[in-house]
């Protein structure tokens, strides 16, 4: 097709979804256009976008229903994907058609994107990358479900007052729903509580079931994930996310009647709020209730489509359907496909296990000993006792299979699912019931075999491999950086690099090209104005009233600084607190001299607390001081300042990593699983400081393999090998690292004193930060992540930093080649390695028949559908 005919198809798809614009704003609002607020134009788009999503979805499950191909069921009790509208416009046609419906519709493109409230429906990096690969999965054609919560709550809102974490309610449900709608065909019962009762099967069996049990309704929303596809029919798979809320069979009226308010309810809030926390669990009762829920209604929901598509012979479930738990969270689906095996059906005990085995596949994703999940067995027999005996007769058949095979005693005690005291280990019953167990980096993976997983590995070598994760270039470069992509797409001759990233290694001759390198700056610098832009507005929207353009500018140097920056969740380890020493020595360096040479920097940090985590919170309210503290210094503030962008979220993340130069990956050795920010900010160019940790090691090899060893200029820190030998001889000591270094010693010092405090709760927060490094007040051991063992080589590796931005089309070549060394990152190789050595499923392509059907019937019956010569008539109206 020519340019101009292109153009041409784009104006009348633009004309098109113009028009049912119009037509939804008075059909749902009884407005006209030019009354409608920007949130009725929202909706009315977005119904236009989802008449062509729904002919999509309808061609894409037509067709895999007719093909009977393998399924891949997805498990994750967090969900990130972030906004809707635009990705499922960008990945049906293009960003121009959303830029030229609002044209005609004349309203700004970014207001009435930003009316849509992200499900932000996870805490971090488990929930994103479940959202990155269901987007991988559509854009490829793979037959995927993912199943999860729809929380009324999604993660808290986080505001910062005077350094003070607060967390509000992230009301995301409270305007009417566009994207995620219920779809009453797949809600399920499920049952809580009861006494168990035990029958015996066909085969003389025992099975199990419970009465006087509470039954829930799980009331199934669905959102649709487009896949990115322009030469024909995207895939749409479905999110299927299911909730207690509304459906008063879940009320207890008796209850209510008796005045027990609480208990009335208990059950339509099950799925009220998500835990904010990915690092132990606090309300532990009502969580296990959400995970059961989940697992439940999930196998439920396969079972009953499979049954549908291929019988009631259940036997046959592995070959046409694979279940994927994203972490232990779901691991329940494990009894829970054993009790729907067995009832009703003449499936024995053993063939039940071997089914199951067949079926299922885990991946874990933290050596995190405390986010290791452990249920107290009374209180899964409390509430489920089927499930209950089933994990006792699996624990059984399990610990028998590991006596047989070693004879050791040591070996069973080791491996055992439910503990000496009473303890399910989900790890285990997970590990032990799937066919292949996965790390998320390979260092991740071996780690597993060699610590958590030592003895299963020993005993099942084959079921332990190694998927290395992976993010979507369509919301993370195509269209959270606009600019960057048409630049690519230009130099490469081709978009194809969006669905096949490895193609960016063809950028490799213009690393010398002065030309691309100046507009590959030129393009950061826009994109940091961008960013700039974007800060000031939330927080004229925060104030609710306008602020002076000058005071934001001024505060991030007008976009002419370099720009490093941390964006991730707070915890310890991922050393948060090591980035603020290292801004504290530079605070006293510059103040001592003044009038060196040297370059401006913005440091900046985005991400929340768990809400009951005081050390994270602590190291929050540090950023906020030190950021006070070097805004007022006259000398200071000429090249340093610190930025905290409030409540991270995905639509933050897209506009903060397009204009990140520096990306701080700075983990201690062996404690970050993969990580995927990393991967995000590198695609847009940013350069890593890293330490060798999670996914970090692959991408330095990548960069090293295909651009060459010196564009991976800022490794740092003690080894994963360095840090397990110092944990182990016990031999560390903070206080001789201090001893040793003056200018950390100093920075320590400010702690004690106070300096950056202007009162006592403040002053409070840097002495424990303080004693947390040195005396081990909140955590076991005193500095337990080894922060000071890495800060002198922090230090060093900055200077680097600066040394090298002061060349800035040498930074430019090596950001470039950082760029084209990232195709492996794509989350598209990780789905594909998935399907291949995981799932053992294929992509199955759209059915030209099926389409044609569809078309034909929806053609026919679309209100909107105007001959061509109106269409003509209102362009010449309306387009200017
Ligand atoms: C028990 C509470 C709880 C909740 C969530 C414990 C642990 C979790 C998650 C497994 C934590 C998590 O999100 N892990 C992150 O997973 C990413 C995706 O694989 C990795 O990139 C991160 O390194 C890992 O920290």
């Amino acid at each position: 097709m020519t340019d101009k005919s292109k153009d041409d198809e784009l104006l009348r798809e633009a004309q098109h979804i113009a028009q049912m614009t119009r037509h939804y704003v008075i059909a749902n609002f009884a407005h006209t256009l030019e009354e409608a607020t920007d949130l009725e134009v929202y909706q009315a788009l977005s119904a236009a976008v989802r008449e062509k999503v729904m002919m999509h979805w309808t061609a894409t499950q037509q067709s895999w229903a007719k093909a009977r191909t393998k399924r891949l069921y997805y498990f994750s009790i967090e969900w990130l994907p972030g906004r809707f509208l635009a990705n499922n416009v960008f990945n049906l046609a293009s960003m121009d058609l959303i830029t030229a419906v609002l044209a005609i519709l004349k309203r700004q493109p970014q207001q009435i994107i930003s009316q849509e409230e992200e499900a932000a429906l996870g805490n971090g990096g488990l929930g994103r990358l479940a959202s990155c690969y269901l987007d991988a999965l559509a854009t490829h054609k793979y037959p995927a479900i993912g199943y999860g919560l729809r929380y009324q709550f999604g993660i808290f809102k986080q505001q910062i007052r005077y350094g003070n974490q607060l967390e509000t309610c992230d009301d995301w449900l409270i305007t009417e729903q566009a994207w995620g709608r219920q779809n009453d065909l797949h809600s399920q019962y499920v049952k809580f509580n009861g006494e168990l009762i035990t029958n015996l099967n066909d085969l003389g069996e025992e099975i199990y079931s419970v009465r006087n049990s509470d039954l829930v309704r799980a009331t199934a929303f669905e959102f649709p994930i487009v896949g990115y596809c322009k030469e024909d029919y995207s895939a749409v798979l479905s999110l299927r996310l299911f909730s207690t809320a509304n459906s008063p069979t879940n009320f207890r009226l008796q209850d209510f009647n008796a005045g027990k308010l609480d208990s009335a309810s208990e059950l339509r809030l099950l799925t009220d709020v998500l835990y904010p926390s990915d690092l132990t669990i606090t309300g532990r009762k009502l969580r296990l209730y959400q995970e059961f829920l989940l697992a439940s209604a999930g196998v439920k929901d396969l079972v009953r489509e499979y049954r549908l598509l291929h019988g009631d012979d259940l036997k046959l479930l592995s070959d046409w359907v694979v279940i994927h738990i994203n972490d232990t969270h779901p691991a329940l689906a494990i009894p829970e496909l054993i009790r729907c095996l067995m009832k009703n059906e003449k499936i024995s005990w053993d063939q039940a296990i071997d089914i199951t085995l067949m079926c299922f596949r885990y991946t874990n994703h933290t050596v995190l000993r405390e986010s290791l999940e452990e249920w107290p067995s009374e209180m899964i027999q409390n509430h489920f006792p089927v499930h209950a005996r089933i994990i006792e007769r699996l624990n059984q058949t399990f610990c028998d299979s590991i006596r047989k095979k070693t004879q050791s005693e040591e070996m069973v005690r080791r491996m055992t699912i439910i503990t000496s005291d009473k303890k399910v280990k989900m790890a285990h019953l997970a590990a032990a019931y799937s066919q292949y167990v996965n790390g998320v980096a390979q260092i991740h993976s071996d780690i597993l075999k060699r610590d958590l997983f030592a003895d299963f590995a020993a005993l099942y070598p084959n079921r332990f491999l190694n998927v290395t994760n992976g993010v979507t270039p369509r919301r993370f470069v195509a269209i959270a950086n606009p600019q960057l992509s048409q630049f690519i797409t230009k130099l490469l001759g081709s978009d194809d690099w969006i669905h096949n990233l490895s193609l960016w290694e063809g950028l490799k001759p213009f690393i010398h090209d002065r030309a691309v390198l100046a507009q590959l700056m030129e393009i950061k610098h826009s994109n940091k104005q961008d960013l700039i832009q974007f800060i000031h507005e939330e927080r004229e929207r925060k104030e609710g009233m306008p602020i002076p353009r000058e005071r934001i500018s001024d505060e991030f140097f007008d976009g002419n600084a370099l720009f490093d920056v941390q964006i991730k969740r707070f915890h310890e380890y991922k050393r948060q607190m090591l980035k603020c020493l290292h801004l504290v020595m530079l605070y006293f360096e510059i103040k001592e001299n003044p009038s060196t040479e040297r370059i401006r920097r913005v440091a900046l940090f985005a991400g929340k607390a768990a809400p009951s985590y005081y050390i994270a919170k602590c190291v929050i309210r540090l950023i906020f001081m030190l950021a006070r503290k070097v805004k007022n210094d006259p000398i200071v503030s000429r090249f340093l300042r610190i930025i905290f962008v409030e409540n991270y979220n995905v639509t933050h993340a897209m506009r903060i990593v397009p204009a990140a130069d520096v990306s701080d990956q700075i983990s201690t050795a062996g404690y970050e699983a993969s990580g995927t920010g990393c991967m995000k900010l590198a695609m847009n160019g940013a350069l890593t400081i890293g330490t060798r940790d999670g996914a970090n090691i692959e991408m330095e090899e990548e960069v090293k393999r295909i651009a060459g060893p010196e564009f991976w200029p800022f490794g740092f820190g003690a080894s994963a090998d360095q840090i397990h030998a110092l944990e182990k001889s016990g031999d560390y000591d903070p206080i001789h690292i201090v001893e040793q270094h003056p200018l950390i010693a100093k920075a320590m010092h400010a702690l004690l004193s106070g300096e950056f405090a202007e009162n006592e709760i403040e002053h409070q927060t840097l002495l424990d930060l303080h004693d947390n490094l040195l005396k081990g007040a909140y955590s076991s051991k005193a500095d337990r992540y080894f922060v000071l063992q890495d800060l002198p080589s922090y230090y060093e590796t900055q200077k680097q930093v600066e040394k090298l931005y002061q060349d800035k089309e040498k930074w430019a070549q090596y950001s470039l080649c950082n760029i084209l060394s990232m195709g492996k990152f794509s989350s598209d190789r990780s789905v594909k390695e998935y399907a291949d050595k995981v799932w053992q499923i294929r992509p199955c392509p759209l059915d030209p028949m099926v389409i044609t059907k569809i078309d034909e019937e929806f053609q026919s019956s679309n209100v909107c559908n105007v001959p061509l010569s109106a269409q003509e008539t209102f362009l010449k109206k309306h387009v200017s």
